[in-house]
């Protein structure tokens, strides 16, 4: 079957060697710089950690395109292809993410579809993360559902994650069980899913490997977001997460 054929029946694809030795070994010089030279004067809302006092926690980094020439431009390139491969229409980048694990004290990922945090009419969105390390069930790999994008979308409730404010709240069904696929990755690997597939992944469990990834959203030109909407949840999360002391 083709990606896009995979893609479509499972709600999730493995793209193995997505990027080589040599363009991972660019994007992790570009990772370092970007980590030592912008994330210190990025809006707190945009960089998180898993404990803001020891920036040796680093766990999570939003809209990296448009703080860095680089990441914008390897957005707006191969990764950009595929996506409207996928989803058989042109699309618009909205974020380029950086996430890490950090050894023992990554957090888990709760169980959610991004369409939910997305809102979108239609919910024509995809969501790509490539592994930057070794990656596998015990440094916590992503873990879908497969076929769940072909169903509603399932109530959400907050979470106490940060980074992933929102959990599906009756996650846990028989089919949620049957249907999970763990996706353990190399370095340079590439999911994709559909903003309507459940996915999860669990914490961090190795003493000394670290969990990196990038992530890379895509919305279908067909897509109408309701912006109004979405940018009051983003100002309240932010409110919550200052008072919470969390950013
Ligand atoms: O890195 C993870 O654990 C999950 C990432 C994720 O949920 C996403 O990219 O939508």
């Amino acid at each position: 079957m083709n990606h896009k054929d995979t893609f479509e029946q499972d709600g999730f694809v493995a793209v193995p060697r997505f990027c080589d030795a040599v363009e991972l070994q660019t994007l992790d010089v570009a990772l370092a710089r970007f980590i030592a030279e912008r994330v210190p004067v990025l809006p707190a809302e945009h960089v998180f950690y898993e404990d803001k006092s020891d920036v040796g926690t680093l766990k999570q980094i939003q809209r990296m395109h448009e703080h860095d020439d680089f990441f914008g431009e390897f957005f707006e390139g191969k990764p950009k292809r595929l996506a409207e491969e996928l989803l058989g229409e042109a699309v618009v980048g909205k974020n380029l993410q950086y996430f890490n694990k950090p050894p023992t004290l990554g957090q888990a990922t709760p169980p959610h579809q991004d369409g939910f945090y997305f809102m979108l009419k239609p919910c024509r969105a995809l969501t790509m993360w490539m592994a930057l390390d070794i990656v596998d069930e015990e440094n916590g790999c992503v873990r879908y559902v497969r076929g769940s994008h072909l169903r509603d979308m399932r109530p959400h409730g907050r979470t106490e994650t940060l980074g992933f404010s929102q959990g599906i709240t009756d996650f846990g069904q028989a089919a949620d069980a049957r249907e999970e696929v763990a996706c353990p990755a190399q370095p340079g690997d590439l999911l994709v899913h559909h903003a309507l597939t459940i996915h999860r992944a669990d914490a961090n469990a190795s003493p000394t490997r670290t969990r990196r990834a990038l992530g890379f959203i895509y919305y279908g030109k067909s897509a109408s977001e309701n912006l109004a909407a979405h940018e009051a949840y983003q100002t309240k999360l932010t409110t919550e997460m200052e008072v919470a002391g969390k950013i």
